[in-house]
């Protein structure tokens, strides 16, 4: 739309063409207001019901909610109006109609329960708190990359569609692929390893991993967004360094630059920039102190998982950021590295929100041999991953990396309740479409 000017950025004196969602009507006699909100906010349009033509007015009274608007019309000061301004308009014309039913209120003021709100996310997203996530969303993004080129990684992009998984084959989507079975990508691990040995050496990915699993809870998706890194000739506490940087910068962005979005949130007093270092345990100080807490019936030993009411309560205990280090072997992943000297421990780390775990990492194992050793013990079949064992032949040198799940960070940062509020369109158990 040509001179199409925001409301926002509406100023006396100026004649202006406004165009955007009628978001409501106050009759009050004589005079009536109509409420125009676009992108950046809202602005009223007077409508003198003696004073201008009548034709006008109708128009503009008779635009039902959420219809799209074009007003023409002169900006003039206005103390008393919302955004202390209002056009005084020469013509109003519908461009789109809206229904009088709607399947939710984009105002507001009537809520709604979170599956209508998917269900019409377009309407949902017209509510200043809906969509100030999703600007946060896209600021966390991008002082996500900004944080990895500082630290002169290279963006990549690789294949979601593959021929094997990586991260336990009861979660793999199959599909079928010129009448092959085929899976969705778990995560880029292998790929994104790969590339450590090329030319470009250190790298990370922002995309989409496929997982099927069967719980529905607040916290999970079956099509998350993946922040992913690795490095060349890095161990697992060079990668944390980063990790722990990546989230800070992302917090700093969404501090300095979505005040508005966390005022719509009503999160903008509370919201805190990480400070200091974020506390790094070993699996065994975690399973202590979460022994300690007494919050689970049966004691922790060394080998077990930490199940979900440990991670809170020991989350509770820490109340930041951390790490949790030297994971038992037996419980992480065939890539992840053995520290020097000691089979049963594990360079693995988490990094966990007092909330809920945001990163999986570790050094990797480079070694062919112990690499193919590693598959067997998990019992996978190391040749349907000869494409990726056989580059390790090749002069491989020793990495380090993680994946940081995007949800769960905007998540935990927002303290939206369930991770489908960082979603626009998500995939869950019930949820296919839209
Ligand atoms: P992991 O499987 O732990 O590790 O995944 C890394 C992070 O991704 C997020 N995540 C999810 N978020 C929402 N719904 C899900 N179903 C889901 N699954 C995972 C979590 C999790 O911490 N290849 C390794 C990473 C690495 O070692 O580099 C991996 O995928 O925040």
């Amino acid at each position: 739309m040509e001179n199409r000017t925001y409301a926002a950025d509406a100023e006396p004196g100026a004649t202006v063409t406004v165009a955007g969602w009628v978001h409501e009507i106050r009759d009050l006699g004589g005079i009536a207001f109509l409420i125009v909100r676009d992108t950046t906010g809202r602005i009223q349009v007077k409508l003198e019901k003696d004073e201008m033509d009548d034709e006008l007015v109708e128009t503009g009274l008779d635009a039902s909610r959420e219809s799209v608007v074009r007003v023409d019309g002169a900006v003039e000061e206005e103390p008393r109006a919302p955004t202390g301004v209002e056009v005084v308009p020469t013509d109003i014309e519908v461009i789109a109609a809206a229904e009088t039913q709607l399947p939710l209120d984009p105002s507001g003021k009537v809520g709604a329960e979170l599956p209508t709100r998917l269900d019409n996310r377009t309407l949902d997203l017209r509510r200043d708190e809906a969509k100030a996530v999703f600007e946060i969303r896209a600021e966390v993004l991008r002082a996500v990359r900004e944080a990895f080129r500082s630290f002169a990684a290279t963006e990549i992009n690789t294949p979601k569609i593959v021929a094997t998984g990586t991260e336990g084959g009861t979660e793999l989507f199959p599909i079928t692929y010129f009448g092959e079975e085929a899976f969705m990508n778990q995560s880029p691990q292998l790929f994104k390893q790969l590339m450590v040995g090329s030319g470009l050496e250190r790298v990370f990915e922002i995309g989409p991993i496929f997982r099927a699993e069967e719980h529905n809870t607040p916290r999970h998706l079956n099509e998350a967004t993946s922040i992913d890194f690795e490095s060349a000739f890095f161990d697992h506490t060079e990668a944390m360094d980063v990790c722990e940087a990546v989230v800070k910068a992302a917090y700093e962005a969404v501090d300095e630059n979505c005040r508005a979005e966390l005022e719509a949130l009503g999160i903008a007093d509370e919201f805190e920039v990480p400070s200091g270092e974020f506390p790094r345990l070993t699996y065994e100080e975690a399973i202590e102190r979460i022994n300690a807490t007494g919050a689970l019936d049966e004691q922790l030993v060394w080998g077990d998982d930490l199940p979900t009411e440990g991670e809170h309560a020991l989350g509770e205990d820490v109340g930041e950021h951390y790490f949790i280090t030297d994971w038992p072997s037996e419980i992480k992943p065939f890539y992840i590295k053995d520290h020097d000297g000691d089979e049963t421990l594990s360079t693995g780390f988490d990094m966990m929100h007092p909330r809920m775990e945001l990163v999986s990492g570790g050094q990797r194992e480079h070694r062919h041999d112990r690499l193919i050793e590693g598959f067997e013990q998990q019992g996978l079949d190391p040749d349907a991953f000869e494409y990726y064992t056989k580059m390790f032949k090749y002069g491989m040198p020793p990495h380090a990396g993680w994946g940081l799940g995007g949800e769960r960070l905007i998540m935990t940062m927002l303290d939206l309740d369930n991770i489908r509020e960082a979603v626009l369109f998500p995939r869950d158990r019930q949820r296919l479409s839209p």
